[in-house]
């Protein structure tokens, strides 16, 4: 049987196996996703994000186990950006894997590409609409809040839920940073080591000062570690799905990341058929030749070369 066709009955090794090659970028995973183009848009996506150690994982683990109490079918993508394709990710998998293999109710997995940003961002897209169409309901996808994965995050989710702790200084760093910008939901975790309330304060007037362009926000403080606020957490993911659902902005968000979604593929399969054309090496030098050579100017010289490769 195809592997489209056992992804699609739910098959936990099947959904590995075809997000592994949706991580090397296989043409067999493209013709996966052309398959189950018509499945995909069930689930709710929501992207977990802040700064290394805030209780991502945690958090993730809490709300799984809220899902799983809702009857929702929940899978777990956890994203790295700054681990290499190699490094330690495999073993990671297998861990998770043989967790997974015990209770077979979460499908959880670690995701690492060859490390560029926009490989990074195709992959985990690519892997939750597999999940969407295996069956899976709700997608929970963290990734620490360094750089560029803000806005991959933002672009794979429905909705967003920033973490940040009172200690080191999180929220400062939060503001100098795109994160707060993507946050549609805060939670500020390890309210147990004191100052969140203070924090809040912190993020609130700083909102209102207009350091975040969309003001109103909800505001969590939760205690992950003693699943404290988790309730509350997810009330406040339950109360925003709701009301955009209702106004028609879910639809929105998920048209423009769409739309910013199929402008980075286009880039992306330009480029490579670009360089993977046949002579295409060749012809680079040829036109660096008659540029150097004073016979044209180096625009004139990517012209030709563009136009003969993508005739
Ligand atoms: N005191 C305290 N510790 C917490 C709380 N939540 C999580 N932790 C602890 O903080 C540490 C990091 O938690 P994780 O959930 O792994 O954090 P993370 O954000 O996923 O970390 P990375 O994925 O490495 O960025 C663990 O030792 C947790 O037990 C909390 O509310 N209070
Ligand atoms: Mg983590």
């Amino acid at each position: 049987m195809p592997l489209a066709d056992e992804v699609l009955k739910g098959d936990f090794l099947s959904i590995s196996r075809a997000i592994s090659q949706v991580e090397n970028g296989s043409p067999e995973a493209r013709d996966i996703l052309d398959a189950l183009s018509s499945k995909v848009g069930g689930a709710l996506r929501i992207g977990l994000t802040g700064p290394p150690g805030v209780g991502k994982s945690t958090t993730v683990d809490e709300l799984t186990a809220a899902f799983l109490a809702k009857g929702e079918k929940v899978a777990v993508v956890a994203v790295d950006p700054t681990s290499p394709f190699t490094g330690g990710a495999l073993l990671g998998d297998r861990i998770r894997m043989s967790k997974m293999a015990e209770g077979n109710r979460v499908f959880m997995r670690s995701m690492a590409t060859r490390g560029t940003s926009g490989g990074l961002s195709r992959a985990t897209q690519d892997a939750v609409d597999l999940l969407d169409a295996s069956g899976r309901t709700v997608i929970l996808i963290e990734t620490v809040g360094v750089g560029q994965s803000e806005i991959e995050i933002s672009r794979a989710s429905d909705v967003v839920i920033v973490m940040l702790s009172p200690e080191s200084g999180d929220g400062i760093q939060a503001m100098k940073s795109g994160l707060l910008e993507i946050a549609d939901i805060i939670a500020i975790n390890k309210a147990d080591r004191g100052g969140a309330d203070r924090m809040e304060h912190d993020l609130r007037t700083a909102f209102e000062l207009g350091l975040r362009s969309r003001k109103e926000i909800p505001i969590l403080i939760t205690e992950a570690v003693r699943g404290k606020g988790i309730p509350e957490l997810m009330a406040a993911v339950d109360a925003l799905v709701a009301s955009r659902r209702a106004s028609g902005a879910f639809q929105e968000r998920r048209r423009r990341n769409m739309e910013d979604r199929i402008k980075e593929i286009a880039e992306f399969l330009i480029r490579r058929n670009l360089w993977s054309a046949s002579g295409a090496e060749g012809k680079v030098a040829a036109a660096a030749e008659s540029v150097l050579s004073r016979r044209q100017s180096p625009y004139q010289g990517a012209q030709a070369l563009v136009k003969e490769v993508l005739r």
